[in-house]
C-alpha cells in the first residue's frame, strides 16, 4: 500500500503575543518524527513516504498528488490537534485515501478524533497495531484490533484495549532514518548548531504524575527496548554527533542503563546524549550517571516541576525537593549539565515567581525550562480541574498558555513568566 506519514506544522496559539504582545515566548520546534520513522520500519513490505510539515509546511497538496496515498497517517500531540482535523478535512475532499491518527493526543483523548475526517484512532504504542491496521485494510477484512478504533462519528467510540507488551516495540523492525534524509539538516541542537538525533531506549514510564500523558502510551507499563535495536539506531545516525534519548524515563530500569552503557562503549560509538532522568533515580544510583558521562552523556533533562513539597504530593510526583535538591548537587560534581522542567501553576503568586527564580539562581541550574500548569485531556489533572477550564480551545494547549484562571493579573502573570524564561535562557548553553 502507498503510505504517507505526516508530521503537523509547528502549531499553537499565544494569549502573551495575542493579548498583550509579549512575542518573546513563541518558539519554533523541530525535531525527526521519530514516531513516524518507527512505524514506517514496521511496513517494510508497503510504500512509505514521511512528510514533515514543520520543515516543508505547504507541501501536503504535492505529496497528495504524486504519491496518491491509500492511507494518511498523522501523528499529533494535543497542541496539534485541531490543525490535524484541518488537514484531514481536506484531504477527505479529494482523496479516498483512509485517515489514521495516532500519538500522545489520540492516546489519551482518542474520542476528541471520533469525528467524520478521521477513519481510524491507534492508541498507545502504534508499531504492530497500525502494521496490523494498513494489512487488514489491504485484505478488507473485518477490522478488529486491539488498540485500534474505527471512528463512528455522533456514537462513542468502541474498541478493544491493547495489553501494551515488549512485542509493540517491535524491535527487529529498524527505525527508518533515511526516510527524513532530506530534512536532517533541520534537526539542530539550536543552542550549539549541532545535528541531533533522536534514538527511542524505552516506552512509557510506571509513575502517574497527575500532570502528566505519557501513561496511556503503554497503559501504565514501562518497557526497555532491546540494546541491539538501540545500537542499530543510534549507528544508523552516522552523521549526528548529538543524540537524544527521547524516553520519557531513561534509565528507569537501571540495569538495562547499565548493559546499555556498556554495549556502546565496547561497540565504540563515539557521541554525546542527552536524556530525561527523575532525581531519585541520579540519588540512588550516581554511579549509573558517572558511567553514562564516561560514555558520552552531556545532559540530564530533569521534571524537579515545583519546589514546593506540598505540591508535589499534590502532583502525585512520588519525589520531594530534598533529593532534587541532592541530584542537582550529584550532577553538578559529575560535570554534568542540568535542564531542569519546572511546572508554573496559573495561581502563582509574585512570591513564588520570585522563589522559583532563586531556586534556579542559587542552585545554578544551566537551562531551566518554565511550562505553565495544563489539565491535558485524558490526565488525573484534567479530571480534578475541569470546572475551572476557560480555555477549551487545544490550540493554546502548548503548555506555555494559562488556560486555567491566573491569581495575578493576567498580564503581570505573563510577564512575569517571560521575564523567568529569559532569565533562564539568556545565559544557557547545553
Ligand atoms: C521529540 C519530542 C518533540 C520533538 C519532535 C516531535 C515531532 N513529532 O516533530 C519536537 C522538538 C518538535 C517537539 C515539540 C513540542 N513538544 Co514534544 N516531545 C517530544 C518527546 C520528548 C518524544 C516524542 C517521541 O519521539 N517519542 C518516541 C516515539 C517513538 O514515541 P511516540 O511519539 O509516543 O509514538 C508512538 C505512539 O504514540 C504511536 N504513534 C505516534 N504517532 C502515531 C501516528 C500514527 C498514524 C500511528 C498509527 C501511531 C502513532 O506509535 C509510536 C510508536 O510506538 C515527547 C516526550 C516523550 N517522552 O514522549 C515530547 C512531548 C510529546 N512534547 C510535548 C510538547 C508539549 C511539545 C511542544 C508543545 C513544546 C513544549 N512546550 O514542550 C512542542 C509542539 C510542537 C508544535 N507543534 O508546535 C508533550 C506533549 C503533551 C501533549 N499531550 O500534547 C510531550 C509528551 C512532553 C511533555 N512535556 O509532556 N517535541
Ligand atoms: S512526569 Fe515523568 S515521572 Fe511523572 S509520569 Fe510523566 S514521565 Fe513519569
Amino acid at each position: 500500500m502507498r503510505i504517507l506519514l505526516v508530521n503537523p506544522p509547528n502549531c499553537g496559539r499565544s494569549i502573551p503575543e495575542e493579548r498583550y504582545g509579549i512575542t518573546s515566548l513563541k518558539q519554533i520546534f523541530r525535531g525527526e518524527p521519530l514516531a513516524l520513522e518507527a512505524l514506517a520500519g514496521n511496513l517494510c513490505q508497503h510504500d512509505v513516504h514521511i512528510l514533515d510539515l514543520k520543515v516543508e509546511p505547504d507541501n501536503l497538496q504535492n505529496q497528495l498528488t504524486t504519491f496518491n496515498p491509500e492511507v494518511v497517517g498523522f501523528t499529533a500531540m494535543t497542541c496539534e490537534a485541531n490543525t490535524v482535523l484541518k488537514l484531514a478535512r481536506k484531504i477527505k475532499q479529494n482523496c479516498p485515501a483512509q485517515i489514521v491518527v495516532g500519538g500522545t493526543h489520540a492516546s489519551s483523548d482518542p474520542e476528541f478524533f471520533n469525528r467524520p475526517e478521521i477513519d481510524w484512532i491507534v492508541m498507545g504504542l502504534g508499531k504492530q497495531s497500525f502494521l496490523e491496521l494498513v494489512e487488514a485494510l489491504e485484505s478488507a477484512n473485518n477490522i478488529q484490533i486491539p488498540g485500534v478504533a474505527p471512528s463512528t462519528p455522533n456514537t462513542p467510540l468502541r474498541w478493544q484495549p491493547r495489553q501494551y507488551h515488549h512485542n509493540d516495540l517491535v524491535n527487529n523492525a529498524a527505525t527508518r532514518y533515511d526516510l527524513v534524509d532530506s530534512y536532517r539538516s533541520h534537526y539542530t541542537l539550536q543552542s550549539l548548531g549541532l545535528k541531533m538525533g533522536l534514538v527511542a531506549s524505552a516506552a512509557g514510564c510506571p509513575y502517574d504524575c497527575n500532570f502528566c500523558c505519557i501513561a496511556p502510551l503503554t497503559g501504565g507499563r514501562y518497557l526497555s527496548a532491546e540494546i541491539e535495536a538501540v545500537l542499530r539506531d543510534i549507528n544508523a545516525l552516522e552523521q549526528t554527533p548529538v543524540i537524544r534519548l527521547v524516553d520519557a524515563n531513561s534509565f528507569g530500569n537501571p540495569s538495562h542503563a547499565w548493559q546499555l552503557a556498556d554495549a556502546i562503549e565496547k561497540a565504540g560509538i563515539k557521541k554525546q546524549y542527552l536524556a530525561d532522568v527523575r532525581s531519585d533515580l541520579v540519588v540512588r544510583h550516581p554511579q549509573l550517571l558517572k558511567r553514562w558521562k564516561e560514555i558520552g552523556l552531556r545532559a540530564v533533562i530533569i521534571g524537579f516541576e515545583e519546589i514546593d513539597d506540598t505540591v508535589l504530593k499534590q502532583m502525585n510526583k512520588e519525589n520531594n525537593a530534598k533529593t532534587n535538591c541532592e541530584a542537582i548537587d550529584i550532577l553538578h560534581q559529575l560535570g554534568l549539565t542540568i535542564v531542569g522542567d519546572f511546572i508554573i501553576s496559573p495561581d502563582y503568586t509574585e512570591r513564588q515567581f520570585d522563589q522559583l527564580g532563586h531556586f534556579v539562581r542559587e542552585q545554578a541550574i544551566e537551562l531551566p525550562m518554565h511550562t505553565i500548569l495544563t489539565p491535558l485531556p485524558g490526565t488525573q489533572l484534567h479530571r480534578q480541574l475541569q470546572s475551572q477550564i476557560m480555555i477549551h480551545d487545544l490550540d493554546y494547549y502548548t503548555l506555555t498558555n494559562a488556560v486555567l484562571p491566573t491569581r495575578l493579573d493576567e498580564e503581570l502573570f505573563y510577564q512575569r513568566y517571560a521575564s523567568l524564561l529569559h532569565e533562564g535562557h539568556s545565559k544557557a548553553k547545553v
